[in-house]
């Protein structure tokens, strides 16, 4: 069998936020670097035939065919303004009043971010955009022939919509992959991180061309609380192309499986030409920040159960944070989805 790629970013570590506002606390910061160290590592010393290839710098022109001009260049210019180590996140949130008379950057951040979990520094811009090439070198790739591909992004990217950046995402990687193969035939993004992927929806919700697909902790109790109902289901040409599995707290896998056979059949029946599935990994039971109870083997499960679709795949990490198993899970994902068992 030829070796998967796994395209990565070794510069992704400069990007690394040491604190996020929760629910009253100031916590260390989440979504760290080592998160991706723990995947490569496992990969290396398992059988799984694998190649790992560095990402090529995406032309920018490519972010703003999905995003705003004025979201791009407010990133990018909080980091030009930014020292080594230094970090912004807004803690004053005007209704609709965006000032352009504000030159303090921790002043100005607010006008496109939605939380207070999600810091801009000195290379905050440049690896979000690097993490977006991972997703258009794997696009790329697809198109060339391969058949399933794995982008080790960081950061994620689910959360980030057109306008507006949050909940660790400062560009939206699946989006990008999207939007390159949508050129070339229908697309499927399922997204099986445990956070409703707000960002991914609302880039698709008016199009038939992306049938979005999420599976995700209820809303009414888990962020990103204000999206991810059942009754999303598409807007305009788009209607019927949106479709939410919003699940509780404690889930195990029994309940979970039931309903991914329900969300396959969904993807079935519209006939995608690729898949995108945006991997997170925050599903599982020990998972600090999530309250999904899956197993280290669900994910062999979860993987041979897409398997089945049989498309040309492309595999995005989005979320995770119990560092040391991430690897353990993401192998287990691919040998399910790969059928090397
Ligand atoms: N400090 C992903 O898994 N946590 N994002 C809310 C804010 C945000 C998770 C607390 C969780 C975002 C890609
Ligand atoms: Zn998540």
């Amino acid at each position: 069998m030829k070796r998967m790629k796994i395209v990565k970013n070794s510069n992704h570590a400069l990007h690394r936020p040491n604190a996020e506002f929760d629910n009253m606390q100031v916590k260390p910061y989440q979504e760290v670097p080592e998160r991706i160290g723990y995947i490569e590592k496992v990969f290396q010393s398992s059988d799984f035939s694998h190649e790992f290839i560095e990402a090529k710098k995406m032309d920018e022109s490519v972010l703003h065919k999905i995003h705003t001009k004025a979201l791009i260049e407010q990133i990018k210019q909080i980091s030009k303004e930014s020292n080594e180590g230094e970090y912004s996140m807004p803690y004053v949130f005007p209704s609709k009043i965006v000032s352009d008379k504000q030159t303090n950057r921790i002043k100005r951040c607010n006008a496109h971010c939605m939380d207070m979990g999600t810091p801009v520094g000195k290379h905050t811009f440049d690896q979000a955009l690097m993490s977006c090439s991972i997703a258009y070198d794997c696009s790329n790739f697809i198109l060339e022939g391969d058949k399933l591909i794995y982008g080790l992004c960081r950061p994620p990217g689910h959360h980030a919509e057109t306008n507006t950046y949050g909940g660790y995402c400062y560009f939206n990687n699946a989006g990008i992959a999207a939007n390159r193969l949508i050129e070339h035939g229908k697309v499927c993004v399922l997204d099986i991180d445990y956070h409703h992927g707000n960002g991914t929806q609302e880039l698709f919700y008016d199009k038939d061309s992306v049938l979005y697909v999420s599976i995700h902790g209820d809303p009414l109790t888990e962020y990103p609380y204000y999206t991810g109902f059942s009754d999303e289901t598409g807007t305009g040409k788009g209607l019927g192309y949106n479709l939410n599995f919003p699940l509780p707290q404690g889930v195990t896998e029994g309940k979970y499986i039931n309903t991914l056979n329900v969300a396959l059949d969904k993807i079935s029946s519209y006939k995608p030409e690729f898949l995108i599935i945006s991997l997170g990994l925050d599903t599982y039971k020990n998972d600090p920040i999530c309250k999904f109870n899956l197993d280290l083997d669900s994910y062999k499960t979860v993987g041979d159960m897409i398997s089945r679709l049989n498309l040309p795949t492309i595999v995005l990490q989005e979320g995770g944070y119990y560092s040391e198993d991430l690897g353990y899970l993401a192998l287990n994902f691919f040998k399910g989805i790969s059928g090397c068992i």
